[in-house]
């Protein structure tokens, strides 16, 4: 971190009060958003794809994390992960995107890698060079339940495996690595990658996403003491279906309580079993079920959905019928990509089995409706008259968020 940088995030962090949203330049600043990077975005665990994308031997993704390029590849059972940069003259291999690969070969002068990172061939060298120090950069590489975690730091956070350890039970009956990808969607939002994060976090803003609310309770956030009035009549059908679910995950075995430590440690999350209103069963307008193929082996689509939230960029609905999951990385201090993806069991056809109309429609109108809630909030937050405002107590996970922010922020200032 430049000194000056340092100077100024450091007077940034000192300043900030707990309960209030962060000082413009967090969310505008250049140097905050390289801070970002470093302090966040080269040292956590993140999500960058599921396993569904990559089920054959060969398949890959590549993934932009800031000035960062990751391969994320599957070599025979095992997933492997590089950066993809080219040990010659440092060219980037793989173009942005999906698909399948033998060998990884870098299109400037052919060093040819294998699928382990091994240099294979690097034409015309002399007798003496030895391949063996040149095989590619690796990244720590993590599948947990089906979903995929890179981080880029040499000494990741420790306390990953016992969190992957404690979410894999709530994510395995739905046997994610037996799904398969049925769409994907790449949304840029006007707005700082802590601004998208934020606004997920909450919802005090719920009721712009009608869509969403005809099954996602809007009560989400509150706590029976602090339900609003006008929300009473969806918290009364909330705590009739909420006991009714209770009762199926108790007779089913499925895990359903919720586990918050959203910033007491550095792989912060949230996990929990949740109802959904009227059929309970997916995000459609009448509850029902979008794909009549369920997951895994589940019995029944009445689930209501397994909600987990991650530090610092993802957040998953896991259903009966299909899972969705989001991934959020920074472009740029006012340019956020928001990846979202669909998931349905691997027989499950097209046509047949589900509508992707009826599959999407709720989250990408929700999505597009949170991005304009963003822009919005982004432009507020670039003005000088912008100073930091309270939190409502519903907004409690946003102060988490930022509370785990900060502190990842004190902990790169200490280095
Ligand atoms: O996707 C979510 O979990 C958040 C929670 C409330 C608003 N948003 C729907
Ligand atoms: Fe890759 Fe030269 S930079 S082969
Ligand atoms: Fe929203």
């Amino acid at each position: 971190m430049p000194p000056q940088a340092r100077a100024r995030v450091r007077d940034a962090v000192a300043r900030r009060a707990t309960g209030r949203s962060l000082e413009g330049p967090f969310y505008t600043d250049r140097e905050f958003f390289d801070v970002d990077i470093e302090a966040v975005f080269a040292r956590q665990w993140l999500f960058v794809a599921v396993d569904a994308e990559l089920p054959e031997p060969g398949d890959c993704t590549t993934v932009e994390i800031g000035p960062y390029s990751v391969i994320v590849l599957r070599d025979d059972d095992t997933l492997r992960a590089f950066h993809n940069v080219c040990r010659h003259r440092g060219a980037r291999i793989l173009d942005p995107g999906g698909g399948s690969t033998g060998n990884l070969v870098c299109g400037y002068h052919k060093w040819t890698y294998g699928t382990d990172g091994t240099l294979l061939h690097a034409p015309s060298q002399p007798a003496d060079f030895d391949p063996g120090c040149f095989g590619l950069r690796t990244v720590h590489v993590r599948s947990v339940g089906g979903l995929v975690f890179v981080c880029l730091a040499e000494e990741p956070p420790a306390d990953f495996a016992e969190v992957a350890a404690r979410i894999e039970p709530y994510l395995r009956p739905h046997q994610l690595r037996r799904a398969k990808v049925a769409a994907r969607t790449d949304l840029v939002e006007d707005g700082n990658w802590k601004l998208v994060m934020e606004n997920n976090r909450e919802c005090y803003h719920c009721d712009g996403h009608p869509e969403l609310l005809r099954t996602f309770f809007p009560t989400y956030g509150y706590t029976e003491d602090n339900v609003p009035a006008q929300l009473r009549p969806a918290h009364e059908r909330y705590l009739r279906a909420d006991a009714e679910m209770r009762e199926t995950y108790e007779r089913l075995d499925l895990p359903y309580a919720l586990i918050e430590e959203l910033h007491i440690r550095p792989t912060g999350f949230r996990i929990q079993r949740d109802a959904l209103d009227l059929a309970g069963e997916s995000f459609t307008p009448d509850g029902a079920a979008a794909c009549c193929r369920l997951l895994g082996d589940l019995a029944t689509p009445r689930l209501g959905h397994l909600a987990l939230h991650m530090q610092p960029n993802s957040w998953f609905h896991v259903l009966g019928d299909h899972a969705i999951t989001f991934g959020v990385l920074p472009l740029a201090p006012d340019k956020t990509l928001l990846r979202t993806t669909w998931l349905v069991h691997q027989d499950a056809t097209e046509g047949v089995d589900y509508d992707p109309d009826t599959l999407l429609r709720v989250w990408t109108a929700t999505n597009e409706q949170d991005a304009r809630l963003v822009a919005r909030a982004q432009q507020g937050v670039s003005s000088p008259a912008y100073e930091p405002g309270p939190y409502a107590p519903t907004e409690y996970q946003v102060e988490a968020f930022c509370a785990w922010y900060i502190a990842r922020l004190r902990e790169e200032l200490q280095r």
